[in-house]
């Protein structure tokens, strides 16, 4: 499965809920695939999209997606063990691995010697865990994930394809967009 292709199969399911999106190509692709006033590209904040998904599930009662990196996470593998302890019912979180650090030349990761995110996960307490490698398999977690209680963390095995252009992100834009898009325009301009 290819990282665009299971994003395709994310915004299937998403309706009006929020995903939040890993740096790089995974926030290019999204861009790519369907750019959404509910879409949070984060870029450099490398290790944060789960944690910043984490906030914003504590903070509503909608769907929250994270599309998470294995690099990344592995950098800040802490945040599992948060969400396990705070289990939000409403995070979802979908770790697209590829196990390298893909933008950054293709390095393996841990992932790619044996270090399991699922089990991880499920030591940590997060009650609904998958591991997939096919569009079929993911559609199946990804709709049960949007349809009933979590946390959710869904490992989906990729392989890379070639990259996408860079996605013509402004990070100001974004954190407006998404404040406008949880509080309606006037009091998310402070007023
Ligand atoms: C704190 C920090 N360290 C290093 C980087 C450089 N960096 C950017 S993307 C990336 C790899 C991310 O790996 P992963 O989350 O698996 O995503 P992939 O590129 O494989 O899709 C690295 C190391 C960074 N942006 N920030
Ligand atoms: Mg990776």
């Amino acid at each position: 499965m290819h990282r665009f292709d299971g994003t395709k199969v994310v915004l299937r399911h998403i309706g009006d809920g929020v995903i939040v999106s890993n740096l790089g190509p995974t926030t290019d692709e999204l861009w790519h695939a369907a750019h959404r006033n509910r879409n949070f590209y984060t870029y450099g904040a490398m290790g944060l999209c789960s944690s910043i998904a984490l906030g914003m599930a504590l903070s509503t009662r909608e769907k929250v997606v994270s599309l998470d990196g294995d690099g990344s996470l592995l950098m800040n593998l802490g945040t599992i063990a948060t969400i396990g302890r705070e289990k939000p019912r409403n995070l979802v979180v979908v770790v697209w691995d590829n196990e390298e650090w893909g933008q950054t030349g293709h390095q393996p990761s841990h992932t790619a010697t044996g270090t399991d995110l699922e089990q991880v996960a499920r030591a940590c307490g997060i009650p609904k865990t998958a591991t997939v490698s096919n569009e079929e398999d993911l559609d199946e977690m990804v709709r049960a994930a949007m349809t009933s209680d979590g946390p959710w963390f869904i490992v989906a095995k990729i392989q890379e394809a070639g990259y996408m252009a860079v996605a013509p992100i402004e990070p100001e834009v974004t954190l407006h967009r998404i404040r406008e898009s949880f509080l309606g325009p006037a009091q998310a301009a402070g007023h």
